[in-house]
């Protein structure tokens, strides 16, 4: 039975190899559980869930605290400098079903590097795969950060 005391919500972060997902995931934390370094190719290859602590009295609901719990999935980079396109979307799409189930993807997060001109079509890259994974799930809100 769902627990009306809890809030959770379900976040994931998409953006191109280098783009600055993990550490941005490490922020939204406030923890390191996300492996994240300055490198020529993609350092994250699977999929990887982070949970927040239990934030008490975040909002009220009928005059009750309820509290809230942020669950971060950071993801490979897209496109990856050694995994295929194919293998990115499947690995997304599994680790969505896996760790949010049927609740579900509350919020994707876009994350782009603010010192790199984007050009051509690989900007678009990331934002194609989410709508491609979206089709086949439930996600509402898509944020670049
Ligand atoms: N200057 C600056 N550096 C950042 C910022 N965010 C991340 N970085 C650095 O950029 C590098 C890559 O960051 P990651 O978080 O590993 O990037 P990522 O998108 O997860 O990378 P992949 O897993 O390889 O796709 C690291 O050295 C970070 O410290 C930022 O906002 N400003
Ligand atoms: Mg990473």
């Amino acid at each position: 039975m769902m627990d009306s005391s809890k809030m959770t919500i379900n976040l994931a972060l998409f953006g191109m190899t280098q783009s600055g997902k993990s550490s941005a995931g490490n922020i939204l934390l406030g923890s390191t559980d996300f492996h994240s370094s300055f490198a020529p190719c993609s350092v994250t290859k699977d999929c990887s869930l982070g949970r927040s602590c239990h934030l008490r009295g975040f909002m009220r609901r009928g005059g009750q605290e309820i509290t809230l719990q942020i669950r971060v999935l950071d993801t490979p980079g897209y496109p990856h400098s050694k995994l295929s396109e194919k293998h990115v979307k499947q690995e997304v799409r599994e680790a969505l079903a896996h760790h949010f189930g049927q609740e579900g993807l509350h919020l994707a997060l876009l994350v782009q590097r603010a010192d790199v001109p984007l050009c051509g079509q690989e900007e678009s890259s990331p934002v194609q795969m989410i709508q491609v994974i979206q089709r086949g799930s439930y996600t509402n809100d898509i944020i670049p950060i």
